[in-house]
């Protein structure tokens, strides 16, 4: 546990001066929702689903990713469409992200207890960081609460701000620097990919077709791309479920950076961190999980203050899932 502890320990000195960024605070609903705990409720719900389906932690950490970078962290990803407004969470990168019923009933949870005061935007951030937890029994990373809700959610605006897995270095890191995050952030939180799933068809083009001549990536190790061709043959099944780190893509560890560095990573855009001299020294260092679980509490308190909306900005969404007054 010591170990475990570590990153959270870290990371809160390193914060602690400069608050959560952007206004957001430590406890922030520790007064506000008394005697409810929040940050309780919110882990005991995650926890025990999680429990039950172990899989969701990928889900629950990349929900809170891409809500941070498409508007920042204000649940914008939560809102469905109306009749006017075709929202983020139908665009093409959003379509493989759940969780949406997990942060629904966390909400109406809260809703009957402390109605009116937790963000949709907190309790997306909160469970990101409780699911990933719960396979340590201690928060990996401290959560800076007193997000608003956002009011916009446009589908248009997703794929210019996500990056592809196609993405080559210079295109992950201006991405990631519009986000106000910089090249060790964009190492680290790659290395969210120790755990999850992913598509055939999101590799396809690294196995059988790279630069339009029917070849391989070549900076793919040829021994994996044996064994991806056969989990996806060529016309692929959509519905093959791929682990992003086969060896333990429920465990979070720092095994991804060692099939990086093994040249297994999976997208273009993880083979992308070893093509800049920077970030493949990086990418080395974090095979050390002290290291790495120290950086990813730290640039997941960055990731968290993205462009966030704080004191009379925003609103708390009574539905998560749709703006107020409407
Ligand atoms: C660096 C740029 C990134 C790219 C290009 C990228 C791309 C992708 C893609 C293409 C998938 C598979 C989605 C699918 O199957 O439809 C995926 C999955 C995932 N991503 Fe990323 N990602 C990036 C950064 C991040 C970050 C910063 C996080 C979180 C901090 C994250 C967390 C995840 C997780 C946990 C999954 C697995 C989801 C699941 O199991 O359902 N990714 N990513
Ligand atoms: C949707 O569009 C209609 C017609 O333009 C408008 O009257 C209505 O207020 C809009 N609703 C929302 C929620 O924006
Ligand atoms: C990276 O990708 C962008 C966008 O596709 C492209 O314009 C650029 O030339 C690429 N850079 C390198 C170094 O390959
Ligand atoms: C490979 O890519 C090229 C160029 O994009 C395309 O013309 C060709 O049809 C592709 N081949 C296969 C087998 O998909
Ligand atoms: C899985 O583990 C084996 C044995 O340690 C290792 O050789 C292989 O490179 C690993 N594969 C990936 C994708 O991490
Ligand atoms: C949650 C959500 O809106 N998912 C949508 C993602 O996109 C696909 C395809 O457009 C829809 O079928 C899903 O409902």
């Amino acid at each position: 546990m010591i170990q475990k502890n570590f990153g959270f320990f870290l990371a809160s000195i390193l914060v602690v001066g400069c608050m959560g960024g952007g206004g957001l605070k430590m406890k922030y609903y520790k007064k506000r929702c008394d005697p409810i705990s929040v940050e309780d409720t919110v882990r005991e719900i995650v926890w025990s689903k999680v429990d039950k389906t172990p899989s969701l932690a990928a889900k629950l950490l990349r929900l809170h990713y891409h809500d941070c970078f498409v508007r920042g962290c204000d649940g914008s990803i939560l809102l469905d469409s109306t009749q006017n407004v075709t929202t983020e969470k139908t665009a093409g990168p959003n379509r493989s992200v759940t969780g949406y019923d997990i942060i629904d009933e966390i909400k109406t949870v809260l809703e009957a207890s402390c109605p009116g005061i937790v963000s949709c935007a907190d309790i997306v951030a909160l469970a990101a960081r409780d699911a990933v937890s719960f396979q340590f029994q201690t928060e990996m990373w401290p959560v800076f609460t007193g997000r608003k809700d956002g009011s916009i959610s446009l589908a248009s605006e997703v794929g210019t701000n996500l990056p592809s897995a196609n993405a080559n270095f210079t295109t992950l890191l201006s991405q990631f620097r519009t986000k106000g995050l910089d090249l060790k952030d964009l190492v680290t939180l790659s290395g969210a990919h120790t755990i999850g799933n992913s598509r055939c068809a999101l590799v396809a083009r690294r196995l059988y077709n790279f630069t339009g001549i029917g070849d391989a990536d070549p900076s793919l190790d040829e021994t994996y791309a044996q064994t991806l061709r056969k989990l996806c043959p060529n016309p692929q099944n959509p519905a093959t479920i791929l682990e992003m780190d086969p060896n333990s893509s429920l465990s979070f560890d720092s095994n991804y950076y060692q099939a990086l560095n093994q040249h297994k990573g999976l997208f273009v855009s993880d083979a992308a961190l070893l093509t800049n001299l920077q970030s493949a020294l990086i990418a080395k260092v974090f095979e050390d999980p002290t290291v790495f679980f120290a950086e990813f509490a730290r640039s997941m308190v960055r990731m968290g203050a993205i462009e966030v909306l704080t004191g009379g900005q925003g609103e708390v969404r009574k539905n998560c899932r749709a703006i107020n007054d409407q």
